[in-house]
């Protein structure tokens, strides 16, 4: 009798201790955002050149990838404001690169995802773009999301030594062009100067932060840190080195249709879309394989920065109680559809890489077909460290799906690319909508992953069209205030 007694009072005691291990010894965040990284990562299937060993490593030692996961938005602002915030933009007004979300009525009040850890104990800590930069107006000062960490340290280099021709890839405008349009001087690529990764900006970046997870104890409390990673954004600038890894004779660009956009009508009857300026321009030049070459190039720059953060975070005492959840922005076209660049609804600039790592969790190189957004990613990382729920998040969390990968996850998820422009994907078909010009399409991924088929007339798919509109939101917020 006694020794059940002592049994029941150093089982009780190991269970309240373990309790109370448990809510002191919350699990590390490390949260990395790769500004317009496609898919084009290997194990992703975007390319079947890429090379990214960094990442295949992450893969390797437990790195989830969600191979079907989507961004809320396709260009930088609204996807960021919409990830860090938990509102998708139609409930937010936050639609464009030139909305702050800071001035936004249905956004400014959001507890933003850093602040919400903060606010439950974690030390929040940043370097790179994170939150999308605005100028404050009458200023020279940029508003970058400083206010939401405890920590905000602003970069610490420029993006490495480039010659001062521009533009260097030699590659000319035409005749036509609108000259203060981004892509007409942003739309290059070339090696920099002297060969040397460690004169770039991520690479400082990276370098910082795996020397706080080396030598820091942030406070003694479980740390929330986001790095930002600036590449692989135009322009794509690196070391000769990425460029030689790419023969240009080997280069295979993407696969494309002829007269692609001709099936995608307006309600006026006309052809919805033009090809792109810079697609137009590479064309007319003969450097399609050149812009790819340089895209994959870049990456894989930034997939030794990666590695850099990797082995820093391995080589420290959290390498074993920290969640890593690495993502791409939104995608990007590279030729598909007659286009180089982000925007619009297609599955080039939708898709992204998002690779989630929860230690005693996740297990090495598992693949996850379930359909996830990164607007999920508030959501289940506050439920991962055992946060309260956010009523405010408009995604969910897919916790569960990490600890089950198999299981069926395919609730249809919003893309939205401005006012009442919204895609619909459920894991198998996508079906855009555009409202105000009339535009529809519907593909089926199945037998037409590059979306070239648009099946939006054929009565046969009648059903799956009317099923995934019904998911459009019904109220749309009106576009927030310029910056
Ligand atoms: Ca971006
Ligand atoms: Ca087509």
């Amino acid at each position: 009798m006694i020794n059940r007694k002592i049994l029941l009072y150093i089982t009780t005691g190991l269970i309240s201790f373990f309790i109370q291990a448990q809510a002191v010894e919350k699990p590390n965040v490390l949260f990395i955002a790769i500004d317009d990284l496609n898919d084009w990562v290997s194990g992703f299937g975007g390319h079947p050149q890429i090379k990214t060993p960094n990442i295949d490593k992450l893969h390797a030692m437990g790195g989830m990838m969600m191979s079907k996961a989507q961004a809320p938005a396709t260009v930088c602002n609204p996807s960021r404001s919409a990830i860090l915030t938990g509102r998708y933009p139609h409930h937010t007004g936050v639609y464009r690169n030139d909305i702050n979300l800071k001035n936004a009525p249905k956004a400014k009040d959001l507890i933003t995802l850093p602040e919400y850890f903060s606010k439950y104990g974690y030390h929040t800590i940043s370097m790179g773009k994170i939150f999308h930069k605005h100028q404050v107006p009458d200023s020279k000062e940029l508003e970058e999301g400083q206010w939401a960490f405890e920590e905000w340290h602003h970069h610490l280099g420029g993006v490495g030594p480039i010659s001062s021709e521009r533009p260097v890839n030699g590659l000319p405008n035409l005749p036509n062009e609108n000259l203060n349009s981004y892509h007409s001087w942003a739309f290059d690529w070339g090696p920099t100067k002297g060969n040397d990764e460690k004169k770039m900006l991520d690479y400082k970046t990276v370098k910082w932060a795996a020397d706080q997870l080396l030598t820091r104890d942030f406070k003694g409390k479980p740390f929330f840190m986001a790095i930002g990673i600036s590449k692989p954004h135009l322009s794509w600038y690196v070391p000769q080195k990425y460029f030689d890894m790419y023969p240009l004779d080997e280069i295979k660009i993407p696969e494309t249709k002829e007269n692609d956009l001709t099936d995608i009508l307006n309600k006026w009857g006309e052809q919805a879309y033009s090809p792109g300026t810079s697609w137009e321009r590479a064309e007319k030049h003969g450097r399609h394989k050149e812009a790819v070459q340089a895209y994959l190039a870049t990456i894989t720059f930034v997939d030794d920065c990666i590695g850099v953060l990797m082995d820093g975070l391995n080589s420290s005492k959290y390498a074993d109680n920290t969640i890593i959840m690495l993502w791409g922005d939104h995608g990007w076209h590279l030729g598909e559809k007659q286009k180089y660049g982000k925007t619009q609804l297609w599955n080039e600039a939708t898709r992204v890489p998002l690779i989630v790592k929860v230690p005693g969790l996740t297990t090495s190189k598992k693949k996850c077909d379930g359909v996830v957004n990164l607007i999920d990613m508030y959501p289940t990382l506050i439920d991962l460290c055992g946060l309260p729920p956010n009523p405010a998040n408009d995604g969910r969390s897919f916790a569960k799906l990490l600890g089950n990968p198999d299981m069926i996850w395919d609730d249809p998820t919003i893309t939205t690319d401005r006012y009442k422009a919204h895609r619909i994907y459920d894991g198998r078909y996508s079906y855009i909508n555009v409202e105000g010009d009339g535009v529809e399409e519907l593909y089926d991924h199945l037998r037409d992953p590059m979306e070239h088929n648009n099946l939006i007339l054929n009565p046969a798919y009648r059903k799956i069209k009317e099923k995934l509109k019904a998911y459009l939101p019904e109220i749309n917020e009106p576009e927030g205030p310029k910056n």
